[in-house]
């Protein structure tokens, strides 16, 4: 994986850059759709590709593990070949799955036992057994596997936590360096940094991720329910350490406005399950604020669903049209506001990207972030 910095802004830590895999390139920033079980809920790969333009998407670790399980990911020729994505894809590790979907876990200094959510059957997630079936889906960039606590939480029990995440680390680079690639593209590690709210347990992971040295890193146990403030300053603190010229990627983050105000601090990679969990449920982000298309005030709104979006649905139909479906509960209305908010997300980064280019981009910042929050 290379990485490279096209530019860097002048009046914030915001960066625009490119990411290259074997499966191509990525510009940065970047927001990755969340693929979790070998599908972006809702969404054609077709349409992935060619409407909304995803560079890169996610999967889960957990996920494919449980269903269809690594003997059919392997046979398949990997995640890419099996659901036909042929763009990178990024896998998470499991270590936050197991934290917030199995029914009950242990942890101990060897990994994790975990009852899967699915059939209360017993398993258990080590390091190493990540980064196996990690290498059987064929990700381009694996994340480690790491231990959250949530936020908040003891000093004690998140200091331990972020010294579990350090061994863990150590030990998933020991089973990469013993277990080559499975498939015939490269394949590269994200180390990820934890230590909840404490500023001086994100100093010291930070210099710990730092110094492993791998191509990019990440910021993990962020927005797990602290206030937006608290998460902008933790991811502060922590791109002031990382290093300059390797890509950051912050885990499960956030509103667009959380993604243009972490942009700022020099992040280069978001994912959430936001603009497809609250498609899902009609709320739809555009550029002039969110909407809740269940509303009766859209019933005879017969505009476009967004005139200033990007996608074939922003003007192939109706507000009032959309409202219908999603007041009839017919499944085209979630096909309809996943798409556009995927679109939404996509067009946002690449328009953030292209005010850093410009040189504008913290002038724009101040204009756009009220107008995000908006609720029309
Ligand atoms: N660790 C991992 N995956 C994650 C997170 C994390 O801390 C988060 C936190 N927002 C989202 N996804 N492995």
């Amino acid at each position: 994986m290379k990485f490279s910095i096209d530019k860097k802004d002048e009046f914030s830590k915001a960066r625009a850059g490119v990411v290259e895999t074997d499966h191509g390139k990525i510009e940065t920033p970047i927001f990755m759709p969340v693929g979790t079980v070998g599908t972006v809920k809702s969404v054609h790969q077709r349409e992935l590709e060619e409407d909304i333009k995803a560079q890169i998407i996610l999967g889960n670790t957990y996920h494919l593990y449980l269903r269809p399980g690594t003997d059919i990911l392997h046979r398949a020729g990997g995640l890419h070949k099996f659901m036909n994505w042929q763009k990178p894809i990024l896998t998470d590790s499991g270590g936050f799955q197991v934290y917030s979907l199995a029914t009950s876990r242990k942890k101990s200094e060897e990994g994790v036992r975990f009852k899967s959510h699915i059939d209360g059957s017993y398993h258990m997630f080590t390091p190493e057994k990540s980064m196996e079936i990690q290498r059987y889906i064929g990700a381009d960039i694996f994340m480690a596997f790491d231990e959250l606590t949530g936020i908040p939480a003891k000093y004690h029990d998140a200091k331990r936590a972020m010294h579990v995440t350090h061994r863990w680390l150590e030990r998933c680079r020991t089973w990469l360096n013993n277990n080559p690639e499975y498939y015939d593209h490269k394949q590269t590690l994200f180390p990820i940094v934890q230590g909840n709210d404490f500023k001086d347990l994100r100093q010291e992971s930070a210099k710990y991720i730092a110094d492993f040295g791998a191509e990019g890193n990440a910021i993990g146990g962020l927005s797990v329910g602290e206030p937006e403030p608290v998460m902008y300053e933790m991811t502060d603190i922590v791109t002031e350490i990382l290093p300059q010229d390797k890509p950051r990627y912050l885990m499960g983050v956030g509103t667009p406005w959380n993604i243009i105000e972490c942009i700022a601090l020099g992040v280069d990679m978001f994912d959430c399950v936001m603009p497809t969990r609250n498609a899902r449920n009609a709320m739809l982000f555009t550029w002039n604020g969110v909407m809740n298309m269940k509303n009766a005030k859209w019933k005879d709104c017969f505009e476009p669903l967004d005139e200033n979006g990007t996608s074939y649905v922003d003007s192939y139909y109706t507000k009032a049209y959309v409202r219908h479906l999603f007041n009839a509960n017919e499944a085209l209305g979630k096909q309809i506001a996943s798409v556009h908010n995927l679109a939404f997300y996509l067009d946002l980064v690449r328009v953030a990207r292209q005010h850093i280019l410009a040189g504008d981009f913290a002038q724009w910042k101040e204009q756009i972030v009220p107008q995000l929050k908006q609720r029309l």
